[in-house]
């Protein structure tokens, strides 16, 4: 899949200025129908395991055998993620590690894996929809308040954020807030093809619930911790790898 993925200097520039201005990027038609097609399989196949439940998978082990630990294992791909990176902060970044996760959401439990706000460990998010609900009203749009916090100088001002607004109770004032009208997030319909960037750092997203019946399934590339190396990171990831644990068996590096 690496040599799918081919962005030049001058679109990698235009999508960090586009998520520096806008707070998301849209690389279009970044997806060949085969990339894609091997992709739904592998998900279907996946899926089937899981009695078409929500699962996610996070990191190397869990993804072996798929195109997606390819891509996050290719050095071109790491070089392409770094000038990105660079492009759009100014700087290289502290570390030049891939977090690769795969996440589908269907069936009653994708529920609760829903309007679950949060800020990514890592500063830049690639986002591949694989699948999305074609019809129905709710068709899990990611949702984006973009660039709401800069990059924290101290890890332990990242974690108390994450306290703040992690937590199922802020999870529903916001989703609340939303529905009322009183908050405006971006709302990003994610079209299967596509690929998008954006600031998961620094971003606080999540994404809408969709239909039960339909499956959502998006795969995610982390990439630029900026507390590389934090003994506080380190425990954030231990502590989101216990949580994945408890949805599904497979994991082995989380994130956010
Ligand atoms: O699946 C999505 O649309 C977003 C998932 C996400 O934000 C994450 O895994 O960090
Ligand atoms: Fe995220």
């Amino acid at each position: 899949m690496s040599p799918l993925i081919h962005i030049d200097e001058a679109t990698s520039a235009r999508l960090a200025d586009d998520m520096n201005q806008h707070g998301y990027a849209t690389l279009e038609h970044a997806l060949g129908t085969e990339a894609l097609s091997e992709l739904r399989a592998y998900v279907d196949q996946q899926a089937a395991r899981h009695n078409n439940q929500y699962f996610a998978y996070h990191g190397y082990a869990a993804l072996a055998g798929s195109s997606l630990a390819t891509l996050g294992k290719s050095p071109d791909f790491k070089l392409l993620l770094a000038r990105l990176h660079a492009q759009g902060t100014g700087r290289q970044p502290a570390s030049d590690e891939i977090f690769p996760v795969l996440r589908c959401v269907q069936g009653g439990s994708g529920r609760k894996e829903s309007n679950a706000f949060h800020y990514d460990a890592t500063l830049l998010t690639m986002l591949i929809p694989i699948f999305t609900p074609l019809e129905g009203e709710q068709r899990g749009d990611l949702i984006l308040f973009p660039n709401l916090r800069k990059v924290r100088a101290w890890v332990v001002m990242n974690v108390l954020e994450k306290f703040l607004f992690q937590n199922a109770l802020c999870r529903k004032l916001i989703t609340a807030c939303i529905d009322r009208g009183l908050l405006k997030p971006t709302t990003l319909r994610i079209v299967p093809g596509n690929v998008y960037f954006f600031w998961g750092y620094r971003s606080l997203h999540a994404n809408q619930p969709c239909d039960p019946a339909f499956r959502r399934a998006t795969a995610l590339f982390h990439f630029g911790d900026p507390h590389a190396g934090s003994l506080v990171t380190r425990l954030i990831l231990k502590l989101n790898q216990h949580r994945a644990r408890k949805v599904v068996a497979r994991t082995d590096a989380p994130q956010s």
